[in-house]
């Protein structure tokens, strides 16, 4: 296994082999069957292309020997921050046929998360687009390897708008020629890509995703969604986030030869268009998005649209107001599915055949019956059926160890191999869980997570700052919001100030504080901690509605 990274026990790998859980393909070739099975039918659309299985295959294989003409082969770190276009998938199988691994970036991510990981991961290459949304990322890209001096390559999907430096992937691809003979023989049971946590501590977490365990996530989320050709998939969130792509997500809709629609934003403008355009049958949204569909189809803009082809509406990443949960059916007119899962594996789902309650109030159950739940106390000991408790989760899909990083795997992981979620849940009779909360330091910003630490120590970069700390303010459209209390130096900035300032330090706009609040001194915790807890019940006592 690459190194840095925990394997299952030869125990747990030898049953989920038995089960037929890991079945020893990997993800190029998972393409590849597709390709054969599905030749002509349309795999990939986005705003102005529609590919089949047939051109996609093709396109991985030049690219993937385009790109094993520039050096990049088995083991290599691939840093891959692309919008919703073709290639974000295109450029991922051709990588996984080097062998090479992608590691996963938002689009929202700016320089110093993408240093961070083209440093941390001693990436071989880089892929951005153009410009997308007012921002150009080749000057970013540039930036980066000036401040990190890596990585070797910088490949841009579009143009590059000639600065020297950069590589178009177009030119990778036709380098490539024919394709085939590039690509290596992967070993199904080793890392296929890193994927981002939400992290809680200092700097994101990299999660190392096996083939084997990945794509058993993939068809057992295929099989509880019904997926089959028909299914027209609309992507509304970015495809690299683990939502949109495993659960199902694009490749569980390519397991089952349906099509997906790349939509370029999640707002309801854009994506109940695109709905009535290419009859989409399922989609994924976080909380607030799928709010601002209700309200938009509900007596608002997008009253007119024409919905019928949708069926299935799921809706995870942070949890899901009941009452929001129960307008889904009435006003768009399809089911509602609620998802509950991490990048690190572990993923819930409520059912078809759920009753409407169990739908609207719980966030689904485990898709394997090999995800092995514990809900336990501060203590560890299982709390009684039905009590609250952190979850604490172990299966064939949920990692035992993030990538590089043994002293936080020590934390984050029991000594049994359980992966302490940090949510606070409780189960109900029939084993759906209800999300109640959280026990982690992260705050969850309408589905986007937000690590205090992270945000803390760029604001400690502020001179006018002695002293920062972040917590979560409840908010009633993103569910929480970011507040940082400061302990200024002399008069202390202003939010704008600081603001500026993060962005300048290239800090993702979803992670800048939406509120900050200067105050003399941090209450402590009895160890002489910062008590976040009671930071938090300032904010929410200080911003109550009756306040
Ligand atoms: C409450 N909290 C939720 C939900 C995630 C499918 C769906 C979501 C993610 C995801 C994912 C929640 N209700 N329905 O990877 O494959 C919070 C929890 C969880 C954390 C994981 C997938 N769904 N959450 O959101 O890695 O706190 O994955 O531990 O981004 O989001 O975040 P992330």
């Amino acid at each position: 296994m690459l190194a840095g990274c925990t394997p299952w026990p030869p125990e747990f790998a030898d049953r989920y082999r038995e089960r037929g859980y890991w079945t020893g393909e990997t993800l190029g070739a998972f393409l590849r069957d597709r390709a054969h099975r599905f030749a002509e039918r349309t795999a990939l659309v986005d705003a102005d292309r529609r590919w089949s299985y047939a051109e996609l295959d093709t396109r991985a294989d030049r690219t993937a020997a385009g790109l094993a003409r520039l050096g990049i082969g088995a083991g290599d770190r691939v840093v891959v921050q692309l919008p919703n276009v073709c290639e974000v998938v295109e450029v991922a199988f051709a990588l996984f046929r080097l062998g090479a691994l992608p590691v996963y970036a938002l689009p929202a991510h700016r320089r110093a998360e993408i240093s961070y990981l083209c440093s941390f991961t001693d990436a071989a290459a880089l892929v951005v687009a153009d410009t997308r949304a007012g921002f150009d990322y080749r000057d970013m890209a540039l930036q980066v390897r000036a401040e990190t001096g890596g990585p070797e390559h910088v490949l841009v999907v579009g143009d590059t708008g000639g600065r020297p430096g950069l590589t178009p992937l177009e030119r990778v691809r036709e380098q490539g020629g024919a394709g085939p003979g590039a690509t290596a023989d992967p070993d199904p049971a080793d890392v296929a890509f890193l994927q981002l946590s939400g992290g809680t501590t200092g700097l994101p977490k990299l999660i190392p995703r096996t083939h084997d365990d990945y794509l058993y996530s993939v068809r057992a989320s295929a099989e509880i969604c019904a997926l089959d050709t028909g299914t027209v998939y609309l992507a509304a969130l970015p495809a690299v986030h683990n939502f949109p792509m495993s659960s199902p997500g694009f490749l569980g809709v390519f397991s089952a030869g349906g099509t997906v629609v790349l939509a370029p934003d999640p707002g309801p403008a854009t994506c109940l268009a695109l709905i009535e355009e290419e009859a989409i049958t399922h989609t994924a949204l976080v909380p607030p998005a799928a709010m601002l569909w209700l309200d938009a189809v509900d007596g608002g803009s997008q009253a007119h649209r024409d919905l019928s082809s949708l069926r299935v509406l799921q809706v995870g990443g942070a949890k899901f107001a009941p009452e929001a949960a129960r307008r889904v059916r009435p006003v768009l007119g399809c089911a509602l599915q609620q998802v509950f899962g991490m990048a690190e594996g572990l993923v819930n789902y409520t059912r078809d055949d759920d009753p409407a309650e169990t739908v609207a109030t719980t966030q689904g159950r485990p898709a394997s019956p090999d995800d092995e739940i514990r809900v336990v106390d501060s203590d560890g000991t299982d709390v009684p059926p039905g009590a609250l408790g952190e979850l604490q989760t172990r299966g064939p899909y949920t990692v035992r160890g993030y990538y590089r990083a043994p002293e936080h795997n020590a934390e984050a992981f029991t000594a049994d191999g359980f992966y302490r979620t940090g949510d606070l849940v409780r189960t109900t009779p029939t084993g759906h869980l209800v999300v109640e909360g959280r026990a982690k330091d992260q705050i969850n910003r309408g589905g986007e997570k937000v690590a205090p630490d992270e945000v803390e120590d760029h604001l400690l970069g502020h001179p006018g700052v002695h002293d920062a700390a972040v917590v979560a303010v409840p908010d009633p459209f993103l569910g929480e919001r970011t507040c940082a209390y400061i302990v200024p130096r002399g008069a202390g900035p202003a939010r704008g100030e600081l603001a500026g300032f993060l962005r300048e330090r290239g800090l993702a706009a979803y992670k800048i504080p939406d509120r900050v609040e200067a105050v003399d001194a941090f209450p402590a915790t009895g160890v002489g901690k910062v008590s976040r807890r009671e930071l938090r019940e300032a904010v929410r006592a200080a911003h109550a509605p009756d306040a």
